[in-house]
C-alpha cells in the first residue's frame, strides 16, 4: 500500500448562512484536528453552493461571512490552507476526470440528491446529481487521508472511496489514497429545533428551525425556549432519550457546546423539566457562540482582508493540487500532461 502524508481536506457550502449544525458538526472538529497531527486544508465550497440557485451577491457576502465563521471558530490562516473552491480549478479539472469513473448507478443511490431535488427532480441541476464527483474530487486532489464532516455526509465519503478504487484499479496504480471520514462528538447530527426528525440546515424555509452563528443572545435564547419538546422530565440515562428525539438533539447540543458525554450532561441534568433545561442551554450556547459572532462581525468589516487570506490560501493550495492533476493526466494518458 502506498503511504500517503496525515492530510486532512474538509469544505462547506456558502449557501447560507453558518448554523450551529455546521460548527458542531464540522468545524469544531475541523479546529481540534488543525491542532492535531495534520497538515489541513478546508474549502468554502462555492461551486457546489450554485447547484441550488444562488443569488450572485449572496453568494459573494456568504462566502466572505463564512470564511469569517472559520477564522472566528479558531481556524487559523498560517496554520491550515483556507480558501473557495473556484478559486482553485483543479478540483473541476479531477471532477471531469471522476465523472468518467463514477458509475450512474452509484449516483442514483445518492439520498442527499434524492432530498435536495425533492418530488421534481427532472427540474434539478445536472451538478447537483454530478455533486458527489466534485466532492470527490475536492479531496482526492489533495490526497486526503482523513475528512472530518457531519453524518449526512457519510454516503458521499463513500462514494469518494469507490471513486478512489476504482480509479486505482482501472488504471492499476495505488495512486489515490482511500479516505477515512472522521464523524465524531456528540453533534454529528443537529436536527432542527422545529422537528427532530429533520436535520438542522442553513436552507431551512424557517429561521426558527436552526440557530445561526450570526444569532446574538436574544434570538438563540428565543429560538431554544421555542424548541419543539415533549411533556416529560429529562431522563437521567441515554436509554431514556429513545423515541425523543427533540430531547436528545437538545441534549446532544448541551454536550457537545460543553464538551461533555452525553452520561455526563445527564447524570447532572436528569429529572430537570425542559423548563428549567432550556435556560442552561440558552446560557451555555450563548457564553460559547457568542465571542465566535461577534468576531465574524469585526472580520466582516474587512472584506478586502477576507479576500486577501482566501488569495493567499489558493495559491498554497494549487501548489498541493497541481502537480496531483499532473500525475492523473499522465497516468490516464493526456498527451501534454
Ligand atoms: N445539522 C447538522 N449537524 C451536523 N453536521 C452538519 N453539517 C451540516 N448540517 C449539519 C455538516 O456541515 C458540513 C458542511 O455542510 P454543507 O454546507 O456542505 O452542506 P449541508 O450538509 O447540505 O449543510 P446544510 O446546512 O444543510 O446546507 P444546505 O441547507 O445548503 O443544504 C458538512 O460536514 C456537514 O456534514
Amino acid at each position: 500500500m502506498a503511504e500517503f502524508t496525515k492530510r486532512v481536506f474538509s469544505g462547506i457550502q456558502p449557501s447560507g448562512g453558518l448554523t450551529l449544525g455546521n460548527y458542531l458538526g464540522a468545524i469544531k472538529r475541523f479546529v481540534d484536528m488543525q491542532e492535531a497531527d495534520f497538515e489541513t486544508i478546508y474549502c468554502m465550497v462555492d461551486l457546489h453552493a450554485i447547484t441550488t440557485w444562488q443569488d450572485p451577491s449572496d453568494l459573494a457576502r456568504n462566502t466572505r461571512e463564512l470564511c469569517a465563521g472559520f477564522i472566528a471558530s479558531g481556524i487559523d490562516p498560517e496554520k491550515s490552507i483556507l480558501f473557495n473552491q473556484s478559486q482553485v480549478p483543479e478540483h473541476t479539472q479531477l471532477a471531469w476526470i471522476f465523472n468518467t469513473v463514477a458509475r450512474m448507478g452509484w449516483l442514483n443511490r445518492m439520498t442527499q440528491f434524492k432530498d435536495k431535488a425533492g418530488k421534481n427532480r427532472e427540474n434539478a441541476s445536472v451538478g447537483l446529481f454530478a455533486y458527489p464527483a466534485l466532492m470527490a474530487a475536492d479531496i482526492l486532489i489533495y490526497h486526503a487521508t482523513h475528512v472530518p464532516v457531519g453524518e449526512d455526509q457519510k454516503q458521499h465519503l463513500e462514494l469518494t472511496r469507490d471513486i478512489a478504487m476504482k480509479f486505482n484499479h482501472d488504471y492499476g496504480e495505488e495512486f489515490f489514497p482511500i479516505t477515512e471520514p472522521v464523524i465524531e462528538g456528540a453533534a454529528t447530527r443537529v436536527m432542527s429545533l422545529r422537528d427532530g426528525s429533520k436535520k438542522m440546515s442553513k436552507s431551512d424555509a424557517s429561521d426558527m428551525s436552526r440557530i445561526n452563528m450570526t444569532d446574538d443572545a436574544d434570538a438563540i435564547a428565543q429560538k431554544i425556549r421555542k424548541a419543539r419538546t415533549d411533556p416529560d422530565a429529562l431522563p437521567s440515562e441515554v436509554d431514556g432519550l429513545e423515541e425523543r428525539p427533540e430531547a436528545r438533539n437538545l441534549i446532544n447540543i448541551y454536550a457537545a457546546l460543553a464538551d461533555m458525554d452525553v452520561d455526563n450532561v445527564l447524570r447532572d441534568v436528569g429529572g430537570k423539566q425542559f423548563s428549567e433545561f432550556k435556560p442552561m442551554l440558552a446560557d451555555l450556547a450563548v457564553a460559547k457562540l457568542s465571542p465566535i459572532s461577534t468576531e465574524m462581525a469585526r472580520l466582516m468589516e474587512a472584506p478586502d482582508e477576507i479576500d486577501r487570506i482566501l488569495a493567499r490560501g489558493a495559491q498554497s493550495a494549487r501548489e498541493v493540487a497541481a502537480p496531483i492533476l499532473k500525475r492523473t493526466y499522465e497516468i490516464v494518458g493526456m498527451v501534454g500532461a
